[in-house]
């Protein structure tokens, strides 16, 4: 979410970079809730850039405009030139692998940009670390168990899903900073 006007900006960075996820097969649905425009700062990426591997980032905690967690961003520079914006309406939604790099900019425009990223992944993906994850069963059978299931929500605003929600997002922040094996990758 970035409101009007808002400084905040999300730098050039792969979302593999910290899901911890094995293989690399993971692709985020982003879904446009508002308009999202260049002016008002709509994801951008670098076309074939899933061709590369994982590319070296650096934590960057000092910058409190960074909308990442950790302020992740990649370590050598991006040709901005090369870049594509991913202009969608409300309702539209983009499709980018985890190693596309891709970043956004500040919103200047006078309303709100707001979208949501769904993560999807094969059942066979696994997550790298101690920590045991959640996720929601889309389609189809999980053969390899490699995440507990969610409960799928009952009711709008159902409490039973806010709080399988709630803890779906403490698994998720544990697993982040406990993923050594992606320490050397920054
Ligand atoms: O919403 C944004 O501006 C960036 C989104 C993003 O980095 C992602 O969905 O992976």
């Amino acid at each position: 979410m970035k409101a009007a006007h808002s400084e905040n900006y999300v730098p050039w960075h792969q979302d593999a970079t910290y899901f911890g996820l094995a293989p690399f097969e993971h692709v985020t649905a982003w879904v446009a809730l508002t308009p999202s425009r260049p002016e008002s700062g709509c994801v951008r990426v670098i076309p074939g850039s899933h061709h590369n591997d994982q590319l070296a980032h650096f934590d960057n905690h000092n910058d409190p405009l960074t909308m990442l967690s950790r302020g992740q961003k990649l370590a050598d520079a991006i040709r901005e030139e090369d870049a594509v914006n991913l202009v969608l309406e409300p309702g539209d939604v983009s499709l980018h692998h985890t190693l596309t790099v891709h970043s956004s900019r500040t919103n200047r425009s006078d309303d709100w940009r707001i979208g949501v990223g769904i993560s999807y992944i094969p059942a066979s993906v696994r997550h790298i670390g101690p920590t045991r994850l959640s996720a929601t069963l889309a389609r189809g059978t999980d053969r390899f168990s490699h995440f507990d299931h969610e409960a799928a929500p009952q009711a709008e605003l159902d409490a039973a899903a806010l709080g399988v929600h709630a803890d779906s997002q403490s698994r998720y922040w544990q697993a982040a900073s406990g993923i050594t094996e992606m320490r050397h990758i920054h």
